[in-house]
């Protein structure tokens, strides 16, 4: 196989940019959590990219998606702009859910974004669901989730898997095995070494995949969606990988042995695809300059539109909350 198959020179360089675009906004993000423009709290993706970027290129206009809390980059691939996550991260009247709710958790059907629940393991029932409501109504849709690693020990977990697999649902769930659910390593989380291994319960095939190499999470996807699409039924894919970040910022990770990280660094996602783009001759100093600034412009004016923007008026408050006749 040639090294970049199947995407093409400008197929690569969208992977890169939304990488980039993705750290580079959760950057802007601390900082602005840091100096107590964001209040609330910031979760980020970093080390991680490759899997949301990588997976969420793979879908089609027609799938859905439920990014979790480590999944921006698949908000942003959908074409989520930036200046909806920091107007949501600000709680400002123009961000998607009119200030409530401080986080990336909203969904936008017309971009195929069902929006997430805070309790872990419940979007593998609810995008089972999914899946089963593009099965009934002959739609070649897929429907795929992330989980941590850390919410595979969830019953709601299993109650999904379980439906998907019986009823051979066109369902793809991603586990991000970043090594830590918070303060809890993997190893603590499980007894066995692969959460892949899981798939064997429910009859359904599973893919370990190196989490760091976009390349792969990306062809793992493709295939995984393939079968899903011709009415193969559901798999698992595991993305091993590691969070390079606390849980969210106000966590140090004094948990986690420094050497891990500093393997892990070396294995930067977007340093090792940056120079595989740059082996084969599609990206140099100059595209990655344009490239840069291509991101800084889109960040500084959505930012200024997020910052300009006012604080929703309390008499808002219980707009949006319980549902109206017709809703
Ligand atoms: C049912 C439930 N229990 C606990 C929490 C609090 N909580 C939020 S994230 C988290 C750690 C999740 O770890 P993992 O699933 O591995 O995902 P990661 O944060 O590593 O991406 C915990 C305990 C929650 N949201 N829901």
């Amino acid at each position: 196989m040639k090294l970049m198959e199947p995407l093409t020179e400008r197929g690569a360089l969208e992977l890169y940019y939304y990488m980039q675009l993705n750290r580079t906004l959760e950057n802007r993000l601390i900082a602005l959590y840091r100096q107590s423009v964001i209040t609330a709290t910031v979760f980020t993706s970093r080390g991680q990219e490759a899997i949301s970027v990588g997976s969420a290129y793979a879908l089609r206009p027609e799938d859905y998606v439920s990014p979790l809390t480590r999944n921006i980059g698949t908000m942003l691939v959908r074409g989520v702009r930036p200046r909806d996550i920091f107007t949501q991260y600000m709680g400002k009247a123009t961000s998607p859910t009119g200030g409530k709710e401080r986080i990336h958790y909203f969904g936008d059907l017309s971009k195929g974004i069902v929006a997430s629940l805070s309790v872990l393991g419940d979007m593998v029932p609810v995008m089972a669901g999914v899946a089963l409501a593009t099965k009934i109504k002959q739609k070649t849709s897929v429907s795929l989730a992330y989980l941590g690693e850390g919410a595979v020990s969830r019953g709601d977990f299993h109650e999904g898997m379980n439906l998907a697999s019986v009823l051979q649902l066109p369902f793809v769930l991603i586990i991000e095995n970043n090594q830590y659910a918070y303060s809890t390593p993997a190893r603590k989380q499980a007894a066995i070494p692969d959460f892949a291994l899981r798939a064997r319960a429910y009859g359904i095939p599973a893919d370990i995949v190196d989490g760091n190499d976009i390349l792969a999470v990306y062809r793992a996807t493709l295939e995984a969606f393939a079968r899903a699409r011709s009415g193969l039924g559901p798999s698992i894919i595991e993305a091993r990988t590691m969070r390079m970040h606390g849980h969210s910022d106000g966590d140090t990770s004094w948990y986690v042995p420094r050497e891990e990280l500093e393997k892990w660094q070396r294995r930067d996602p977007i340093e090792s695809f940056e120079n595989q783009l740059r082996e084969q001759a599609w990206l140099d100093d100059k595209t990655i300059a344009d490239i840069e600034s291509r991101i800084k412009q889109e960040l500084e004016s959505d930012l200024q539109f997020a910052l300009d923007s006012p604080f929703p008026e309390p008499e808002r408050a219980l707009e949006g909350v319980y549902a109206t006749d017709g809703e």
